[in-house]
């Protein structure tokens, strides 16, 4: 009488449809927490003629329109948003779109890419357009998982995964060819991470007060360990990327007021974020490879 007698009478019920039925396919399991497919590191070469129309051929069979994918012959573990700050850096998003698409789909996510553009010259505000990808892309697709990623930053190691982990917000990036593949400093949280819905909601965004560059990814760092939460890393050989070459760009210069900032985060967080993240949508377009998202998020 042991709990799984019954196991033999039930084969009897699952014997194959009569003739006259249709054929009806099994359905879809859970996909594995070790997708079969994954590589491990790959050699990554930037070649200066890569096009966009090669990188949307290349690609064209998988994705749907706004540059979304799912596994065809599993579930997704999760639905994941991929948010990409931008602004006049076309070649380097040309070269992560070429990688990171093959490796979301080795990954076997559900996923989809949602690149936030800002709109005219003035200071540009990274933490600001990712409050904005994350409200935009919830409005597109019940996505469970964000990922904050850099436009020059591509993943050397697909065991890297782009999903997030449910109790701890997840920094994918240890180490950077730039800086001898070494976290850069202790709590450092820049360049690409993982917080899923309710993590990223729970510390209210990013702040939108960071105008030019640095101290945004302190702040959420700050915000993050007031909710007592605990950020997790993968291994230092698997969180390896390779930052494309660049130069600080014209209209992010360094943000002398980010020290000051930082030492209010505790007083700030609950009334500066994602319930008052104000700003104009110019455009929602939704091209083979990303969505792509034109905004006016106003000036310091
Ligand atoms: C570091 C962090 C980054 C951020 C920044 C300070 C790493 C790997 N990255 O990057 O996450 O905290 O310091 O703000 O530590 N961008 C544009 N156009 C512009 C300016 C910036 O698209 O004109 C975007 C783009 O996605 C870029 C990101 O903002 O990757 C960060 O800017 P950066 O690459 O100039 O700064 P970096 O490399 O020091
Ligand atoms: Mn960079």
């Amino acid at each position: 009488n042991s709990p799984l007698g019954g196991a033999k009478h039930d084969r009897a019920s699952q014997l194959p449809a009569a003739a006259t039925e249709k054929p009806t396919r099994p359905p879809l399991q859970i996909c594995s927490e070790h997708p079969p497919l994954l590589r491990g590191a790959i050699a990554l070469s930037f070649p200066p003629s890569l096009s966009l129309s090669d990188v949307e051929e290349e690609n064209r069979e998988q994705l749907s329109p706004g540059g979304q994918s799912q596994p065809s012959n599993c579930i997704s573990r999760q639905k994941v948003a991929v948010l990409i700050p931008h602004r006049n850096r076309e070649k380097h998003l040309l070269y992560l779109l070429h990688y990171l698409h093959p490796f979301l789909q080795r990954q076997q996510l559900h996923y989809g890419i949602y690149v936030i553009h800002q709109a005219g010259n003035v200071a540009f505000n990274r933490a600001k357009l990712l409050n904005v990808g994350y409200l935009e892309a919830l409005k597109d697709q019940p996505w469970d998982c964000f990922i904050f990623h850099d436009v020059d930053l591509v993943p050397e190691n697909d065991h890297n995964l782009y999903t997030c982990d449910t109790q701890q917000p997840k920094h994918l990036v240890v180490g950077r060819n730039v800086t001898g593949y070494k976290l850069r400093y202790k709590g450092y949280f820049g360049g690409v991470t993982a917080m899923t819905k309710e993590q990223f909601s729970r510390v209210n965004g990013f702040s939108n007060g960071y105008w030019g560059w640095g101290g945004e990814d302190d702040d959420l760092r700050i915000r993050v360990e007031l909710q007592k939460m605990k950020i997790v890393r993968p291994s230092p050989e698997v969180g390896r990327y390779t930052m494309v070459f660049h130069k600080r760009d014209v209209g992010n210069e360094i943000n002398k007021d980010r020290m000051s900032l930082l030492r209010r985060t505790p007083q700030m967080w609950r009334s500066n974020g994602l319930n008052s993240c104000s700003y104009r949508t110019v455009s929602i377009q939704r091209v083979p490879l990303y969505v792509n998202i034109t905004v006016e998020i106003g000036h310091p």
